[in-house]
């Protein structure tokens, strides 16, 4: 709180030095103790010169993803009002799993600098650099049944898309379900996850993964970040993507809990990389190709056969066929 309090101070005064009677005044706290702070900050990563008779200037913010930093003029009602910020962890969506098991609100988000075992879907890897993508985890209680979870991934999707169109320009497309493209490459992945009774969700685990600044040569094939893709090379920071994303992602979900999935599915359509598009998808046991005709109000993708049959896919791997 104090941390705040004293960052606060050095915000609202950045062009001038800020005097440590001053500080102390409205801290309220001694000379010693807003020295021991302000080396807390530093070790944060902010940049505060302290210059003798004149007092602490705050000379640059550092691009981390900590509470801080992220709340720090975030609009949102909801989401991020409670952060958890790790330097490492293993995935951040185990970690806010076990929260929300602990009863953690909804609305917690969990935030990591690079994660150890990063999760995908089936058992996947996502590779999780330090310093260099967003790894974030949102806790969510959404009164919805068990089979309409995939409706949250789509709405994850919308928000993440718009979030890159609006910050970089860049022609962010969604592919079905859960990736986003830059280019026809993978720039973020969702995986959503539930605990849930027979017809009713507990709660959602919502875990995005974005590469931002993350360099070509630690991503898998045909994957990129905005950074690569990005003429200019000093892109949006990931405080502000983040800040960004979870307000895009809010007001997605105030969307969705005042009218249902309709008006998200909608929008989740005009983004589309592959409506009327050929496809293959495999599935568990099987593989289908047909076009890929219709998004349904579950979130499902309908496949329309050579034959002119229609099938609902509720999950599955989808390739372009060219
Ligand atoms: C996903 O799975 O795309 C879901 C990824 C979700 C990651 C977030 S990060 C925060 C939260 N905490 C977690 O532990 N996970 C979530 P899937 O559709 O199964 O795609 C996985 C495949 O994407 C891999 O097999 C690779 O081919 C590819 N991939 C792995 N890392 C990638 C990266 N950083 N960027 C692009 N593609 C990647």
């Amino acid at each position: 709180m104090l941390d705040e309090k004293i960052l606060t101070i050095l915000r609202n005064n950045r062009d001038t030095h800020v005097s440590s009677d001053e500080m102390c005044k409205v801290a309220d706290i001694s000379r010693a103790a807003i020295w021991k702070h302000v080396e807390k900050l530093r070790d944060e990563g902010y940049e505060i010169e302290a210059a003798p008779h004149l007092g602490y200037r705050l000379v640059a913010a550092p691009d981390s993803l900590i509470p801080s930093e992220i709340k720090h003029g975030l609009k949102t009602k909801v989401l991020g009002r409670e952060i958890l910020s790790y330097k490492k962890v293993d995935s951040t969506n185990t970690v806010a799993y076990s929260l929300a098991e602990k009863g953690m609100k909804e609305g917690a988000v969990v935030l990591a600098d690079e994660q150890t075992g990063g999760k995908g879907r089936h058992g996947r890897k996502w590779a999780s650099p330090p310093k260099s993508g967003i790894y974030l985890s949102c806790i969510l209680r959404p009164d919805i049944a068990p089979n309409e979870i995939a409706g949250i991934t789509l709405l994850a999707a919308v928000a993440v898309a718009k979030s890159i169109r609006g910050l970089t320009g860049l022609d962010a497309l969604i592919k079905w379900p859960n990736d986003i493209l830059v280019d026809g490459k993978k720039v973020c992945g969702i995986l959503t996850e539930m605990k849930a009774e027979q017809d009713r969700v507990d709660f959602v685990v919502l875990g995005i993964g974005i590469n931002i600044n993350t360099k070509i040569k630690h991503l898998p094939n045909n994957a990129t970040s905005i950074r690569e893709e990005m003429d200019k090379k000093d892109g949006p920071s990931r405080v502000e993507f983040t800040k960004r994303i979870l307000e895009s992602l809010e007001e997605e979900y105030v969307l969705m809990k005042k009218k249902g999935f309709g008006p998200v599915i909608d929008e989740w359509k005009e983004f589309s990389s592959m409506l009327g598009s050929r496809v293959r998808i495999v599935l568990p046991n099987r593989k289908i190709e047909g076009i890929a005709h219709d998004i349904d109000r579950d979130g499902a993708l309908v496949v329309r056969f050579d034959s002119g049959v229609l099938e609902k896919v509720l999950s599955g791997d989808v390739e372009m066929v060219r």
